[in-house]
């Protein structure tokens, strides 16, 4: 099942199909379930470290258990423990986030096309077999992270998805730079902006289609990717099955998934999902106070840079006098990650963690320390991640009314028991 594309030859480049074979025929079983909602099986619960964080750990196909956060249209969140065990989040335990209840629970690889119209010259149809074999293969690794990620530790609370910080991910993404396929269908001049959409519905016709839109420059840079594998798999139907949008450096929300459509639009996107949902008060770090009126708002784009503690919890025990590995991810958003600083004292003193082998500007990295503790106690350790733009996690939360663009650092509070006499 695994997909090696390679850029030489066509016969790197048929493997992927045959693996889009195969999943096609899982899917009709994937399908059955889906239409049936959840596979229950053991139902499990965990907390998550705010009020009402009470969670049922959900199973769903191509899935192993995630957080369950609503079943229709699903919201599953990663669990913190899968970032501590590799750079890269599997395929199974990757996040999904979904608006509309009508999924895409199966999709005929032979009929599916991906339609490129609007502002060119000459509208296109491809068929997923052109996609994968008429354009030498990219790859790139990148964190995609929900927009809500971590909105469930906004005070006040904020309406919307209660994430913890596992709505992201990280995966190595392969796919066709989308300027590739804007070109085959000649973009005309006077086009402003690219819109994209995915076969997902709505309940009701009146429902807007999740579309969302980006300025030509951007849609047409070198990063933007129309991706059909995903750490080397098809990507999995909740993640966008056939084929979708990654958006380095930006908010998921721009990463549409089971693309079919995109346009090109000689005049900007006015629809529901650029103009009323998805805006950030255009203030540092999206910032803004509780009731404040008169916010100027912006749509959401690049994201900053963060890191957290993935080996220790809140609450986990250390020894006195003998040094523990503390451990993390880190990622620097729109640029590189330059540095992580550690620090087991609130901020006052900072030491640099060593960085993990790095795959690029837009992945996470692994970072480690260590921490001793001198004393018995309670011990806050904290991280901070500084991207290659000098950009630095923030010190203090944001706020702001959907819960946008949380990246504060993470206090990670741990115990040193007194010794007791034995
Ligand atoms: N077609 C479609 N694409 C979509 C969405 C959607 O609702 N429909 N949601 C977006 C949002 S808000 C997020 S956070 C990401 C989630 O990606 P994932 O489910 O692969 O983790 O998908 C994006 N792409
Ligand atoms: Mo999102």
């Amino acid at each position: 099942m695994s997909i090696e594309p390679s850029p030489t030859t066509s016969a790197g480049a048929a493997l992927p199909r045959r693996a889009f074979m195969k999943i096609a025929a899982a899917l009709g079983a994937a399908a059955a379930t889906a239409a049936h909602g959840l596979t229950l099986e053991a139902a499990q619960y965990m907390m998550m470290p705010f009020a009402n964080g009470k969670r049922r750990l959900a199973g769903f196909p191509q899935k192993r258990e995630l957080i369950l956060l609503r079943t229709r249209a699903p919201l599953l969140e990663t669990p913190m423990a899968v970032f501590n065990e590799g750079v890269f989040t599997p395929n199974d335990q990757f996040y999904v986030r979904w608006h509309l209840p009508v999924l895409p629970t199966s999709v005929d690889v032979g009929t599916f096309r991906l339609r490129i119209d609007g502002h060119v010259t000459k509208p296109v149809e491809f068929t997923l077999k052109e996609i994968l074999n008429d354009f030498a293969p990219t790859e790139l690794a990148a964190v995609n992270q929900c927009s809500g990620n971590g909105r469930g530790f906004f005070q006040p609370r904020v309406p919307g998805a209660q994430w913890g910080n596992g709505a992201m991910g990280n995966a190595r993404w392969t796919g066709v730079p989308l300027k590739k396929l804007l070109d085959k269908a000649g973009v005309k001049a006077g086009a402003v902006q690219v819109r994209f959409g995915g076969l997902d519905l709505g309940a009701m016709p009146e429902t807007p289609l999740f579309k969302k839109s980006l300025d030509m420059n951007h849609a047409s840079d070198a990063t933007v990717m129309v991706a059909y594998g995903m750490n080397g798999k098809p990507l999995p139907v909740l993640n966008g099955f056939p084929l979708r949008l990654v958006v380095p450096g930006w908010y998921a929300t721009y990463w549409v998934k089971a693309l079919n459509r995109i346009e090109v639009l000689d005049a900007p996107d006015t629809g529901y999902w650029m103009r009323k949902a998805y805006l950030i008060p255009d203030t540092p770090g999206a910032d803004m106070s509780p009731g404040e009126d008169n916010v100027r708002m912006v749509p959401i784009g690049l994201m900053g840079p963060r890191s957290l503690i993935t080996n220790l919890r809140n609450g986990a025990s250390v020894p006195v006098g003998r040094g523990v590995p503390v451990r993390g991810i880190a990622f620097g958003g729109n640029a590189g990650l330059a540095k992580v600083l550690f620090s087991s004292d609130g901020g006052a003193s900072w030491s640099e963690a060593k960085l993990e082998r790095d795959y690029g500007k837009y992945s996470f990295r692994r970072w480690e320390s260590r921490f001793l503790a001198k004393k018995a106690g309670t011990h806050v350790l904290i991280a901070k991640a500084i991207n290659s733009d000098g950009a630095e996690q923030p010190m203090r939360p944001n706020w702001n009314p959907s819960g946008f663009l949380r990246g504060v650092v993470e206090p990670v509070a741990v115990h040193a028991p007194w010794r007791t006499a034995s």
